[in-house]
């Protein structure tokens, strides 16, 4: 099995090729402003997707963005090396995203107003698609099998460490109105209505037909093809899509192809004794 040199910052693993400690120092010294919106994620949850919903939200439904500008600059992320490089050519109100878990969130995004979405989804799913998305980039450990890289996962020895340990960090009732939580599986049954609910939240007062419009240009289908948001730019060396596409399947349930009996069984084990005092609602069962 080939392993990678990570990064370690503050108990994560971090891949080289897209952090350093520059980066990472520079995110906690980043100046958050008021108008700035973060799509909050967990790996494998929805990042890219909400990368390319955000700027259209923001703007009326404008495509230039994301016909035009690859999506780790046009919606980058907090922790990358990416943004020191693209911060100003950032138009008000900016879009960004993060992995990070709440407690590494710099100073500045405390003392502001800036919104969030965090975006969840089945841990089971989040797990098959870092799976694939192991095999495909070269920056990241070979995951071994299935069985191996779920005990990995489940010990939370993967980027940003464990699943739970990361939704439960952004469960904070002091942000109150700035957070906005959804899921992925929401956004794959009715992505208009996932939209609405966003314009709402963003103060975009975007009409039916622009909605329209963009549910359209974030479909998979259309993602897929946009070599600005499939990760086509990117050297077959860091990413390879015969292996893997990175838009892969875009679907709930795919775990169902995956987990035997007995996997799915000791996964549900550890996430439901992991949240077992959380209050908060699963929109999935976990069995
Ligand atoms: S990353 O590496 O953390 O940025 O990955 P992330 O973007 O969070 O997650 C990748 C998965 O999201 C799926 N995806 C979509 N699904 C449905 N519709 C759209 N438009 C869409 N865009 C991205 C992508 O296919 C990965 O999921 P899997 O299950 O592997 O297909």
């Amino acid at each position: 099995m080939s392993s990678c040199e990570y990064i370690q910052y503050r108990g994560i693993d971090l891949p080289p090729v897209a952090h350093s400690m520059e980066s990472l120092e520079y995110a906690q010294n980043f100046s958050v402003e008021d108008t700035d919106v973060f799509a909050v994620t967990y790996p494998k949850s929805g990042t890219i997707w909400m990368q390319e919903i955000l700027p259209l939200v923001l703007n009326g439904g404008d495509l230039t963005p994301i016909h035009t500008i690859p999506n780790w600059d046009r919606v980058p992320w907090l922790e990358e090396k990416r943004l020191a490089v693209v911060v100003d050519q950032l138009t008000s109100p900016r879009a960004l995203v993060t992995h990070f878990p709440y407690h590494l969130m710099p100073p500045s995004f405390h003392a502001s107003k800036a919104k969030v979405v965090y975006v969840m989804r089945n841990p089971k799913d989040v797990m098959v698609s870092s799976y694939y998305f192991h095999q495909m980039a070269g920056f990241l450990d070979d995951p071994g099998t299935f069985d191996e890289f779920m005990a990995k996962f489940l010990e939370g020895k993967v980027l940003f460490g464990k699943w739970t340990d990361h939704v439960k960090s952004w469960r904070r009732t002091e942000l109150g109105d700035r957070i906005m939580y959804i899921t992925y599986e929401e956004m794959v049954q009715d992505l208009p209505a996932a939209l609405r609910s966003l314009s709402d939240f963003l103060g975009s007062n975007l009409s039916e037909e622009v909605i329209q419009k963009i549910a359209e240009h974030c479909s998979f289908k259309t993602m897929k093809v946009n070599s600005m948001s499939n990760f086509s730019l990117v050297p077959k060396v860091l990413m390879d899509s015969d292996k893997s596409p990175f838009l892969r399947k875009g679907v709930v349930g795919d775990w169902k192809n995956h987990f035997s009996s007995e996997q799915l069984a000791r996964f549900t084990s550890v996430i439901r004794q992991e949240l077992e005092n959380e209050s908060f609602p699963l929109p999935w069962s976990l069995d």
